[in-house]
């Protein structure tokens, strides 16, 4: 694996970097709404140890980038030159050049299947659902490393909402782009184009998942699946499919790109968990980018508060 260290963030340069947010906020203004209940709700998803908390506690909290833990947001640079995208190389460090000038206007999203009202969306009415809201996310990959990413994005609910699933929808189907004139390592075999995920519907409703529209207070750059892309910050990375353009509403579980290369390897559910380790490693630390050595990883990533209800009565080892 490539491993590329870029300099710790001193404190003083968090500040910085919040207020250069907060500045690009207020520049963004109408279209860039962050309140301090949506920021305060992220904040605390990120930093929330064991102590329960209401959402009063949530809207009361400051808006801040970095956790009193010493969560650090990763840094841009790192964040967008070190990307697993294999439409455009397997090679993390190479697909910021490679997706450089990548096309996404004009670009569709169909969302599809068993819903009320299937309507295929243009990207500039998607980015109309509402003002993007800024998360701040771990993303824990399943190759045992993390960043902590700040997004823009909406809850894939709300889109999800608008199309009315219908009650015999019970899962919910991803599907990038395939276009290998645009995206010119799916003229390799590497994976079966196009890249494919899915997610249970109650996942797929609940509110920590987003599609994600930009990062760092900007646009979403190509290499990070760019015009639009899933982001479910309890799950392994692989689970946050980039550049889609569709979604589909199904009955049955359906096909997923990693579980169908390596079964035995990546399951469908593939939440982050410290106890259940990969066939040829250990999941149980993890090396954050930008910094030296390894940290524990979480149960569900950190998002054990929020999101352990959807898996009761589950054997996660079985369901992995
Ligand atoms: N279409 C598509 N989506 C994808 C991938 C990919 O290769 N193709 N890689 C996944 C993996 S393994 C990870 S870890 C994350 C990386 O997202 P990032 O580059 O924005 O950090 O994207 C995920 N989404
Ligand atoms: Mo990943």
């Amino acid at each position: 694996m490539l491993i590329k260290k870029s300099e710790d963030i001193k404190s003083s340069e968090i500040t910085s970097k919040a207020s250069y947010l907060n500045r690009r906020n207020f520049m963004k203004g109408a279209v860039l709404a962050t309140t301090a209940t949506a920021t305060g709700f992220l904040y605390r998803s990120l930093t929330r140890t064991s102590r329960s908390s209401t959402a009063a506690d949530a809207a009361n909290q400051p808006v801040q980038l970095v956790s009193p833990s010493g969560e650090k947001l990763t840094t841009l640079q790192d964040i967008t030159h070190y990307n697993n995208f294999y439409e455009f190389s397997t090679n993390k460090g190479a697909v910021a050049d490679k997706s450089k000038g990548f096309v996404t206007h004009p670009w569709t999203v169909a969302v599809e299947g068993l819903v009320n009202r299937p309507k295929v969306f243009d990207i500039d009415d998607l980015a109309k659902l509402g003002p993007p809201e800024e998360r701040i996310y771990r993303l824990r990959c399943v190759e045992g490393w993390s960043m902590v990413i700040p997004w823009l994005g909406f809850p894939l609910a709300k889109l999800l909402d608008l199309v009315q699933p219908n009650s015999s929808a019970k899962y919910v189907e991803f599907t990038t782009l395939y276009d290998s004139a645009r995206m010119p390592n799916q003229n390799t075999n590497v994976l079966d184009w196009p890249y494919v995920e899915g997610l249970r519907l109650d996942e797929a409703m609940h509110p920590l998942a987003i599609l994600a529209t930009g990062l760092y207070g900007d646009t979403l750059p190509p290499q990070d699946g760019a015009p639009v892309r899933l982001v479910v910050p309890w799950k392994y990375g692989f689970k946050s499919i980039k550049s889609i353009v569709k979604i589909k509403l199904a009955d049955s579980q359906p096909s997923t790109t990693w579980n169908m290369y390596a079964p035995r390897e990546y399951g469908f559910y593939s939440n982050v968990n410290p106890r259940v380790n990969h066939p040829r490693w250990s999941q149980a630390r993890e090396r954050r980018i930008g910094e030296f050595g390894q940290r524990d990883t979480l149960l569900f990533n950190g998002y054990q508060d929020e999101v352990a209800s959807l898996y009761d009565g589950m054997d996660l080892r079985v369901n992995f």
